[in-house]
C-alpha cells in the first residue's frame, strides 16, 4: 500500500491560456511528489468514462465536448492527504466563488472553463490515474515513474 495519490489535470482552457506552468507550480511548491505527467489529446470515450458519475447531469455533453476540445496535461501527484489538499489548492467548482489564493479563484471566471481538475476522493484518485488491472483511465502501465525525490526529508517528518 502506497501513499495517497490524486489525479490532477490542466484542462484545455488552461493549456490554451498558457497556464500549464503556473498550475503545475502550485502543486510542486506545496511539496507533493509528481509521479506522472503528459500532454494528451483526450478521446470522447475517455472523457465520458472520467466523468461517468455526472452522466445524468444536464451539462454532461457540454462538459465532455470541453474536455476533448484541445490537449490536456495529465498528472499523478502523491503525498499525505494529497486528495483533499489538492482540492483546497484548486478551490471550489465555480471560479467566481472560489477563494482568492486558489487556482480557480485566481485564474478563472466560468464554471465551464475552470482550468483544472482534481480527484474528489482517494478511490477516485486511483480510478482516474488508472492503476486497476482490468481498467486504465488516464495513465497506462509504464507511464508512471517510481522515484523518490531527495527533498523528502525536508518535507516529511
Ligand atoms: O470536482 P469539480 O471539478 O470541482 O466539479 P464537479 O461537480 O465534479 O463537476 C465537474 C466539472 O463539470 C466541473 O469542474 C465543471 C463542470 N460543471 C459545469 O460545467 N456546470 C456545473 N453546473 C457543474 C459542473
Ligand atoms: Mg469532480
Amino acid at each position: 500500500e502506497g501513499v495517497e495519490r490524486t489525479y490532477i489535470m490542466v484542462k484545455p482552457d488552461g493549456v490554451q491560456r498558457g497556464l500549464i506552468g503556473e498550475i503545475i507550480s502550485r502543486f510542486e511548491r506545496k511539496g507533493f511528489a509528481l509521479k506522472g505527467l503528459k500532454l494528451f489529446q483526450c478521446p470522447t470515450d475517455l472523457a465520458e468514462e472520467h466523468y461517468v458519475e455526472l452522466k445524468e447531469k444536464p451539462f454532461f455533453p457540454k462538459l465532455v465536448k470541453y474536455i476533448v476540445s484541445g490537449p490536456v496535461v495529465c498528472m499523478a501527484w502523491e503525498g499525505p492527504g494529497v486528495v483533499a489538499s489538492a482540492r483546497k489548492l484548486i478551490g471550489s467548482t465555480n471560479p467566481l466563488t472560489a477563494e482568492p489564493g486558489t487556482i480557480r479563484g485566481d485564474l478563472a471566471i466560468a464554471v465551464g472553463r475552470n482550468v483544472v481538475h482534481g480527484s474528489d476522493s482517494p478511490d477516485n484518485g486511483e480510478r482516474e490515474i488508472g492503476i486497476f488491472i482490468f481498467q486504465t483511465l488516464w495513465f497506462k502501465e509504464g507511464e508512471l515513474v517510481e522515484w523518490e525525490q531527495n527533498n523528502a526529508p525536508w518535507l516529511l517528518e
